[in-house]
């Protein structure tokens, strides 16, 4: 399983990508500079007769000085400014998500696969249906789309989420106390629970993401925060 997603890859070859530039250009300057200027055995090292506390006003260059600020300016710019991609895809409502909903407690978390389950205006058909239930979900073609159990994991017993690869989810989420985050580790995404509040979190697991991978909580909450973990996997 490949983690991360499609838009992780693409920020992390363009990020690979301009660090090797900035190294680069770094390195070259650094070794022509200090062999160049590099004094000879004998001679005198203060050639260009510093003195303490004194700027030299004749080695001042505006323009080197505005290059350096610009440039590099302007590619923190950029690189803040794609960064934000992930974000703007995971906050991107999708009307047609299946949701389900995230409750962070101290210290453990629920998961709920009822899409209806705080709505009353559920559709008439999906109220009456005989097996609605917040463990399971079937669409309307009757395919699996959610499904929580348990699992254990190094002899404690966690939640299992399972969900579907290509179908499109709407995470609802919210505390039952203080303020947790859940973090799909292999989905490279997370989002803070906070009591009193919905927050949200849309993503599409693809079929690269078929598999396990872990579910932690990464605010911390508390004595156990650090066993507050689930287990999420992808089915085909
Ligand atoms: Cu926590």
């Amino acid at each position: 399983m490949e983690a991360g997603g499609e838009i992780f890859w693409y920020l992390f070859d363009i990020f690979n990508f301009w660090a090797a530039i900035v190294l680069f250009i770094v390195l070259v300057w650094m070794f022509h500079h200090s062999l160049k200027y590099r004094s000879k055995d004998g001679s005198d090292n203060n050639i260009d007769d510093f003195k303490p506390g004194v700027f030299p006003k004749e080695n001042d260059d505006l323009k080197m000085e505005l290059t350096w600020t610009i440039v590099p300016f302007i590619l923190i710019v950029y690189l803040t400014y794609i960064a934000w991609g992930p974000i703007d895809e995971m906050w991107s409502a999708d009307p047609d998500a299946h949701e389900i909903y995230v409750t962070g407690n101290q210290w453990y978390w629920d998961f709920d696969c009822d899409p209806f389950r705080d709505t009353e205006n559920a559709p008439e058909s999906y109220l009456s249906m005989e097996n609605r239930s917040s463990t399971v979900f079937y669409n309307a073609n009757g395919i699996l789309i959610c499904e929580i159990s348990t699992i254990e994991v190094e002899g404690q017993i966690k939640p299992l989420l399972r969900v579907k690869a290509d179908e499109s989810y709407g995470f609802l989420l919210t505390s039952n106390d203080v303020t947790h985050a859940p973090f799909f580790l292999d989905w490279g995404i997370k989002e803070d629970t906070q009591p009193g509040m919905e927050t949200r979190l849309y993503y599409t697991p693809s079929m690269d993401e078929i598999g396990s991978s872990l579910l932690m909580c990464t605010e911390y909450c508390g004595k156990d925060h650090g066993y507050m973990t689930a287990v999420v996997e992808v089915f085909e």
